[in-house]
């Protein structure tokens, strides 16, 4: 597994370096969680270390003045506690109420359907299809509709929003915004399988212009391969029977319907990632992923193949002609 893609990334992808405004309330929630908790502490190790030093000072505990007992309970034990829970509790359910409601209208919606372990991606407004990597316009909301087609999955990108179920047959909608043009890590985060610590997305948030200019290109089917090796290895694409999974629209027909088994590799030579985001894209990548996917996810629901070098050669150069 190579963790270069990563390196697009920005280097702490974590929660508490929040880029979209869902993120931001989150960690600050987090923030004053931790202050709180912090002030209680520091509170309660000092009264322990008053406490300590009094008894050692004192030959004779007991003649020390009594403690005002009912002071000491009504406001350490109840008026204090009861205040910050109220201040927790207030800032709970006002944060719980801003990462549910949008800012604004949202700009986009897409339709992320969870697979065991991938993440199907698809922009019902544009008719595209694509996976692993999410393009979105950066600075205005986007609606995301979450399913899956096998188990249940969680959608997460730490820094744009909190995790959000896919749970097969029911749809639920969430919302993210990026606030800055970058490449945003996102894994899932319900256990759904041997791989799915590897089941890795990529959400790569745009300016409006490239976003549309994005989505034009994706609109596009592929064509007829010109050239004599791509022609050979789209017949090897037929032949080792990568379409029984694998949708590319215009060379495979009909276009296999949301929840097939494969990602549509209609567009796969543009994308940065395969394999849900955990390996770059490139020549040799891609050859040993098909050679042998389970060597890269174990247990992955992809079969190995059986080509010779030739044969081989020819399929990568037609995948990754396909832009
Ligand atoms: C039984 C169904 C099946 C068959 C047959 C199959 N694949 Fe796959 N393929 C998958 C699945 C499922 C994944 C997603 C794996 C993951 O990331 O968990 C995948 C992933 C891929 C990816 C990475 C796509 C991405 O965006 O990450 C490529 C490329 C690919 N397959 C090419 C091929 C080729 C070429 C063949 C034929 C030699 C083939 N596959 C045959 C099911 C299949
Ligand atoms: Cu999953």
């Amino acid at each position: 597994m190579s963790l270069l893609t990563l390196g697009a990334c920005s280097a702490d992808t974590g929660a508490l370096d929040p880029r979209g405004p869902a993120a931001a309330e989150t960690a600050g929630h987090w923030w004053l969680l931790f202050w709180l908790g912090l002030a209680v502490y520091v509170a309660v190790m000092a009264l322990l270390l008053y406490a300590i030093m009094r008894a050692r000072r004192q030959e004779d505990p007991d003649s020390s003045p009594p403690i005002d007992d009912r002071a000491l309970f009504t406001v350490g034990g109840l008026a204090i506690p009861l205040l910050i829970l109220a201040i927790v509790l207030g800032d709970s359910v006002r944060t719980g109420q801003s990462v549910i409601d949008p800012p604004d209208k949202p700009g986009v919606t897409i339709e992320v359907i969870g697979h065991m372990f991938w993440w199907e991606v698809r922009y019902p407004d544009h008719d595209v299809v694509t996976a692993n990597e999410i393009h979105i316009p950066v600075g205005v909301p986007v609606e995301l509709r979450l399913t899956s087609a096998d188990v249940i999955h969680s959608f997460w990108v730490p820094q744009l929003a909190g995790k959000r179920d896919l749970n097969p047959g029911k749809e639920n909608v969430a919302w993210i915004q990026a606030d800055e043009e970058d490449v945003y890590w996102g894994q899932c985060a319900e256990f759904c399988g041997v791989q799915h610590a590897l089941m890795g997305k990529l959400v790569i948030a745009q300016p409006e212009d490239e976003f549309e200019q994005w989505i034009a290109d994706r609109q596009d089917p592929a064509s007829e391969p010109a050239d004599e090796i791509l022609q050979a290895g789209m017949d090897v694409y037929f032949q080792a029977g990568c379409a029984m999974c694998h949708g590319i629209d215009g060379i495979t027909d009909p276009d296999p319907p949301a929840g097939s088994p494969g990602p549509d590799l209609t567009h796969i030579g543009s994308r940065m990632t395969i394999a849900s985001a955990i390996e770059d894209n490139t020549y040799g990548n891609l050859t040993a992923w098909i050679v042998d996917p389970h060597q890269i996810k174990p247990g992955v629901r992809m079969p190995p193949t059986d080509l010779d070098a030739q044969e081989l050669d020819a399929l990568v150069e037609f995948l990754l002609s396909l832009e």
